[in-house]
């Protein structure tokens, strides 16, 4: 399997790119449309790296890098990946242009980039046309989160050690919330 960690980013020139384990199979893409998105992606990669999943983490725009798109999302069921989270901002079509290439389920990030604090990116993420489903979370980090999380039980119905560390996270959830304030 031969997808590449993401290159430098433009802006921050950081490299946004993250792995649970070294060499690990990549199993979820989390895509963005700018690497100024990347602080907000970020949780969902966090998250899957505490339960041992390996992410693929790209700056993919519909917009601006489009031959870019569709190069990656048409060839990454058959490189293994299971799931795609994709979070954008504005007028954020990357995670339902990004539906609409491949048969993996999609999950939309709307990002609060916009001087319309994410309520932009939220309609255009969500408001998907009948047949061309995206799984769409929260506006921002705890969107990213949780769909760190859900992509982890998606991948958790046929891999039980997903399976089991998604128990674990919950299990710790549970004890990390005081009775009392
Ligand atoms: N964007 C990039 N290409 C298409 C869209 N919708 C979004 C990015 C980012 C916002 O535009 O996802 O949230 C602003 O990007 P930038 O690069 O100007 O900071």
């Amino acid at each position: 399997m031969a997808i590449r960690s993401a290159g430098r980013t433009r802006k921050t020139g950081a490299a946004p790119r993250r792995s649970a384990r070294r060499g690990a199979q990549r199993r979820v893409a989390i895509l963005m449309g700018s690497a100024s998105d990347w602080d907000t992606m970020k949780p969902a990669a966090e998250v899957l790296e505490e339960l041992g999943v390996a992410s693929d983490v790209r700056v993919i725009s519909a917009h601006r890098t489009p031959a870019r798109h569709r190069a990656y999302v048409t060839k990454a069921e058959a490189n293994g990946i299971d799931v795609i989270i994709a979070g954008a901002g504005g007028a954020a079509h990357l995670a339902g242009v990004t539906a609409a290439l491949t048969l993996l389920p999609v999950l939309g990030v709307p990002i609060d980039s916009s001087p319309l604090q994410g309520l932009d990116a939220l309609l255009a993420t969500v408001q998907m046309p009948g047949g061309i489903p995206v799984g769409t979370l929260a506006i921002g980090r705890v969107g990213a989160k949780n769909a760190g999380l859900l992509a982890a039980a998606i991948l958790a119905r046929r891999d039980p050690a997903v399976r089991a560390a998604l128990a674990r996270f919950r299990e710790r959830q549970t004890a990390s919330i005081p009775v009392r304030p």
